[in-house]
C-alpha cells in the first residue's frame, strides 16, 4: 500500500478532529486509538470491496469457517503489518509526538473465545487471507466476551467483559444482509396446487440475525476476506410479538455472552439456541451468495466448502438439508449428497465430558423441522449400515441414542472429512474414540496438525527477534516461514548466539517491568522464566508444576546453599466459573506465591508470578520472554496445544510429555533440543484398561512425593485448608486420575537437566536457536494449505 509519513500525519490529524472536534493532543489514549483504527479501516475498504467483486466475477470457490469462537487479539498492528504500513505509521505517530505502542494498547482485545480452539480460528483467518484463499469466518458477535479475571485473596473472581463499551472501529454493521432465524412452532406438511408436498412452519418465533463484518487482511497481497459475526435482534415490524420485557430479553440473550466453559458439556437451552442461530444465519447467507452465481444446485459443493470447528456448528448440516429440501425443492438424495460434499469437520478434544449431546425432546421442541431431519438422517444411516456392519455396530454409531442427540456422530455422518489436530490425536481418534466410524468411513479420516501465525506471534509480539532474524537470514522467512531453518547455519556462531540472548533478555526485562508495575513483584530478568499459560484444567497438570515448585522450595529450605539457577515460575490461566477443582488450584498457586515470594531465606531463587486475566494480549507479552515452555499434559489428553508452537517460535525450550503436537515438535527439533519426560500415551491407556495404577503406593514409597503432598494438609501453606485437603484427596485418596505422582520423578529429573544446561549459556542459546530454526513447519500458512488442498479443494488466487 502506497502511503507516506507526511500524508499519514495529515490524514490522522484530520480524522481525529472529524471524530472528536478537538485536536489529537487533547485526546485520551482510547480516542487516539479510535481515530487511528478508523483511518486504517478507511484505507482498505476499496480492496475489501474489490476482493468480493473479484470472487463473484471469477466464481471462485469459497470456504466458510464456522466457529462458535474467534480470538483475534488486538487488530491494529496486525492490520498495519499486513497492509505493509506498520513502519510508516509508527514513524508518523512518533513525529506527531504520540507513543504508538501506547496508542495500540488503547484497543480492547476482543475475548470472543475460550482458548486454543478460538485462537486457532483466528490464526486460520489470518493464514487464509495471507495465502490468498477465498475464505471467510462465520460466528457470533457476543455482547460480552470471556469474563475478566481478578484475584481477590487469591481466589478467581469473574467480571463481565464489556468489550463494546467504546465503539468497535473494525466492524461494519450490514443491516441489509440480515436474515431471519426461526425457533419453535409446528411443522405442517401440505400439498400445493400440483399435489407436491410442501413444508409449512407455523407459530414460529422469528429472530433477526444482523451481520457485523470485520475485514481479514492478507499479508501484503491485496486480499481482504470477511469475518461475519451475527447479532440477535427483534425483526423490524414484529415489535408487537415481543411486547414484554422477558420476550425482548430472550432475544437479546441469544448473543449476549460467550459460554465460559471449554471442557464440560452442559445441556443448556441457551447454548443450543446460540449454535443454531449462527449456523442457520451463516448457511442462509451462503445460499444467498451462491444463488447470485446462477448455477445448478449440484455445483454447490464445487463453489462452496463449509468447515465446522468442533461440533458447535453441527446444526449447519440439518439446516443446509432443510433449505435444500423445503425451500429449494430438492429431493432427499440430491440434498444429502450436496450436504456431505460441502461439509467438513474438525474434532478438537478427546475428553469424553466435552462431547456435545442434546436431549432429543429439547431439540424437537426448539427446532421441530431440524429435529425431523436429524431423525431421518439417523434412520437412513442405521438402515443402510445394518446389512453391512450388523446391528451392534450400526446402532453404536447412531445419532440419536437413549433420548440424546450426539453431535459428533451427526458431524461425521453428514460430512466428507473428519480431522484431528495433531498426528497423535488423529491416531487416538481412529484407534479409540471414533474407531467405530473409522471402520465405516476410513477415507473420511485425516490429520491436520495445528499451526500458528508467526506474523502475530513473532513479527508483532517479538520485534527484537524479528530484527535479528532479518539481519542474519534476510526477510524471506516472513513470506515463507520454512526459511527460518536458515538460522541453523548460525548454531555455532557466538555472535548470533549472544545476540539471541540479548533479545531474550530485553523481552524478559519488558515483562519484568510489567510485573513490577501491575503486581509489585520484582523479578530478575537473568533468572529462568518458566512459563505455563493455558486454561486451568486438571488434565493440563498445572498441579504437577506446583509439585515441582514445592519440591524445589523444600530442597532449598533444607540446604540454602544449593546452587540452582534462579527461576521465575509464570502462570496465566482462567478457570471455568463452574469448575470448582480448577479454581481450587488457582487459589493454591496464589497461596504458594504468597508464601514463597515473601520468604526471605529463599530470596529470588524462586519467584512465582500468576498474572491476572490471561488472554491474547498478555500472551504476546509473556511468550517472547519465556525460557521454558511447560507442555506437561497427561499423554493422550491434549489434542494438540498451540502455545507450545508459539513458545518454540520465540526460542523457549519445551518441557514436554509426548502429547499432542509436542510429539511433532520433538521430531522437528530432535531429542537434544527438548526436555521430554513422563508416561507415553499407550502406557496411560494400559493403566486405564487394566486398572493397575495405585497412587497411594507411590505416596507411601516416594518420600519426596510424600513430603510435597503433606504440605497441602499440614498447615505449611497458609490459607488453603479446604483447597489443600481437596487436592490432596484427589491425588492420594481418589487415585490421581492424571498420573501426577507417577510422572513426578521424571519431571523433576527433566527440570534438573534444564537447570544444568541453563548454567551453560552457550549451550542453552544454541538450543533456543534450534527451536526457532525448526519452528517454520508449525506455521498455520502450511496447515491452511493442507486444508485447502486436501479437504476444501480450493486454490489460492493467482
Ligand atoms: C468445548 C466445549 C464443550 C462443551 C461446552 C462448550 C465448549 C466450548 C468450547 C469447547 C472447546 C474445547 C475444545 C478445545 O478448545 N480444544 C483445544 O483445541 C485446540 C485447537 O485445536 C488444541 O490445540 C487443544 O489441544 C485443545 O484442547
Amino acid at each position: 500500500m502506497a502511503f507516506n509519513v507526511q500524508e499519514f500525519k495529515k490524514e490522522y490529524t484530520k480524522k481525529f478532529e472529524e471524530l472528536f472536534a478537538y485536536g489529537y493532543d487533547e485526546g485520551s489514549t482510547t480516542e487516539r486509538f479510535i481515530a487511528l483504527g478508523d483511518l486504517v479501516r478507511g484505507l482498505y475498504t476499496e480492496e475489501w470491496k474489490s476482493t468480493v467483486e473479484d470472487y463473484i466475477a471469477d466464481q471462485s470457490k469459497q470456504v466458510y469457517y464456522f466457529s462458535m469462537e474467534f480470538l483475534p487479539g488486538r487488530m491494529l498492528k496486525s492490520n498495519l503489518l499486513n497492509l505493509g504500513i506498520l513502519d510508516c505509521v509508527r514513524e508518523g505517530m512518533q513525529e506527531l509526538g504520540l507513543d504508538f505502542d501506547e496508542v495500540a494498547r488503547g484497543e480492547v482485545d476482543p475475548a470472543l473465545g475460550n482458548g486454543g480452539l478460538g485462537r486457532l480460528a483466528s490464526c486460520f483467518m489470518d493464514s487464509i487471507a495471507s495465502t490468498g484463499l477465498a475464505g471467510h469466518g462465520n460466528g457470533i458477535r457476543y455482547r460480552y466476551g470471556l469474563f475478566q479475571q481478578k484475584f481477590v485473596n487469591g481466589y478467581q473472581i469473574e467480571l463481565p467483559e464489556n468489550w463494546l463499551r467504546n465503539r468497535n472501529v473494525w466492524e461494519v454493521r450490514k443491516e441489509n444482509k440480515a436474515v431471519i432465524v426461526r425457533f419453535g412452532g409446528q411443522v405442517n406438511l401440505a400439498a400445493d396446487e400440483d399435489g407436491k408436498m410442501t413444508v409449512r412452519y407455523e407459530n414460529t418465533r422469528n429472530i433477526l440475525a444482523v451481520p457485523y463484518d470485520t475485514a481479514q487482511v492478507g499479508y501484503k497481497n491485496g486480499v481482504i476476506n470477511n469475518l461475519r459475526l451475527w447479532s440477535a435482534e427483534i425483526p423490524y415490524g414484529e415489535e408487537a410479538n415481543f411486547s414484554t420485557v422477558e420476550e425482548r430479553d430472550d432475544v437479546m440473550r441469544i448473543t449476549e455472552v460467550l459460554y465460559p466453559d471449554d471442557s464440560n458439556y452442559e445441556g443448556r437451552l441457551l447454548r443450543v439456541k446460540q449454535e443454531y442461530f449462527f449456523s442457520s444465519a451463516g448457511i442462509q447467507s451462503i445460499i444467498r451468495y451462491f444463488k447470485k452465481l446462477k448455477l445448478d444446485w449440484n455445483q454447490f459443493p464445487e463453489k462452496t466448502a463449509i468447515h465446522i470447528n468442533d461440533t458447535h456448528p453441527t446444526l449447519a448440516i440439518p439446516e443446509l438439508m432443510r433449505i435444500l429440501l423445503d425451500e429449494e425443492g430438492l429431493g432427499w438424495d440430491q440434498a444429502w449428497e450436496i450436504t456431505k460434499k460441502t461439509i467438513s469437520y474438525t474434532n478438537h478434544t478427546i475428553l469424553q465430558e466435552a462431547m456435545e449431546r442434546w436431549p432429543e425432546g429439547m431439540i424437537a421442541e426448539l427446532l421441530p423441522r431440524i429435529y425431523q431431519i436429524i431423525a431421518e438422517i439417523n434412520r437412513r444411516h442405521i438402515e443402510k449400515k445394518i446389512p453391512i456392519y450388523g446391528n451392534e455396530l450400526a446402532y453404536r454409531t447412531a445419532i440419536i441414542d437413549q433420548g440424546q442427540i450426539k453431535m459428533a456422530n451427526l458431524a461425521i455422518i453428514g460430512s466428507h472429512s473428519v480431522n484431528g489436530v495433531a498426528q497423535l490425536h488423529t491416531d487416538i481418534l481412529m484407534a479409540e474414540t471414533l474407531h467405530d466410524f473409522f471402520v465405516m468411513y476410513p477415507q473420511k479420516f485425516n490429520n491436520k496438525t495445528n499451526g500458528i501465525t508467526q506474523r502475530r506471534w513473532v513479527q508483532i509480539a517479538n520485534e527484537a527477534l524479528t530484527d535479528l532474524l532479518d539481519d542474519t537470514i534476510g526477510a524471506e522467512w516472513k513470506k515463507n516461514p520454512l526459511e527460518i531453518r536458515l538460522l541453523k547455519a548460525f548454531r555455532e556462531d557466538e555472535e548470533v548466539l549472544e545476540a539471541l540472548e540479548t533479545v531474550k533478555l530485553k523481552n524478559k526485562q519488558r515483562f519484568a517491568d510489567y510485573v513490577l508495575k501491575t503486581m509489585g513483584i520484582e523479578i530478575d530478568p537473568t533468572a529462568i522464566f518458566d512459563v505455563q499459560i493455558k486454561r486451568m484444567h486438571a488434565y493440563k497438570r498445572q498441579l504437577l508444576n506446583v509439585m515441582h515448585i514445592l519440591d524445589r522450595y523444600l530442597q532449598l529450605k533444607d540446604d540454602p546453599s544449593l546452587d540452582f539457577p534462579k527461576r521465575v515460575f509464570i502462570f496465566g490461566a482462567k478457570a471455568a466459573p463452574s469448575y470448582y477443582y480448577a479454581k481450587e488450584i488457582i487459589k493454591l498457586i496464589n497461596a504458594i506465591a504468597d508464601l514463597i515470594n515473601n520468604d526471605s531465606t529463599i530470596g529470588d531463587k524462586i519467584k512465582i508470578v500468576f498474572v491476572e486475566n490471561y488472554g491474547v494480549s498478555l500472551a504476546e507479552l509473556i511468550i517472547p520472554a519465556a525460557d521454558i515452555s511447560e507442555q506437561i499434559s497427561l499423554a493422550g489428553k491434549e489434542a494438540s496445544g498451540t502455545s507450545n508452537m508459539k513458545l518454540m517460535s520465540n526460542g523457549a525450550i519445551t518441557m514436554a510429555t509426548l502429547d499432542g503436537a509436542n510429539v511433532e515438535i520433538r521430531d522437528n527439533v530432535g531429542d537434544e533440543n527438548i526436555f521430554v519426560f513422563g508416561l507415553k500415551s499407550e502406557e496411560v491407556q494400559s493403566y486405564y484398561r487394566n486398572g493397575n495404577y495405585h497412587a497411594y503406593d507411590i505416596y507411601e514409597k516416594n518420600p519426596r512425593v510424600k513430603r510435597v503432598l503433606n504440605m497441602l494438609v499440614d498447615g505449611s501453606i497458609p490459607g488453603i485448608e479446604q483447597e489443600g485437603r481437596d487436592i490432596f484427596d484427589s491425588l492420594v485418596k481418589f487415585n490421581d486420575e492424571y498420573f501426577l505422582l507417577k510422572d513426578f520423578d521424571s519431571y523433576i529429573a527433566a527440570q534438573y537437566s534444564a537447570d544444568r544446561i541453563y548454567a551453560d549459556r552457550g549451550k542453552w542459546n544454541r538450543m533456543a536457536l534450534m527451536n526457532i530454526a525448526n519452528s517454520g513447519p508449525f506455521s498455520s500458512d502450511y496447515t491452511i494449505r493442507r486444508y485447502a488442498d486436501e479437504i476444501w479443494k480450493i486454490k489460492p488466487k493467482s
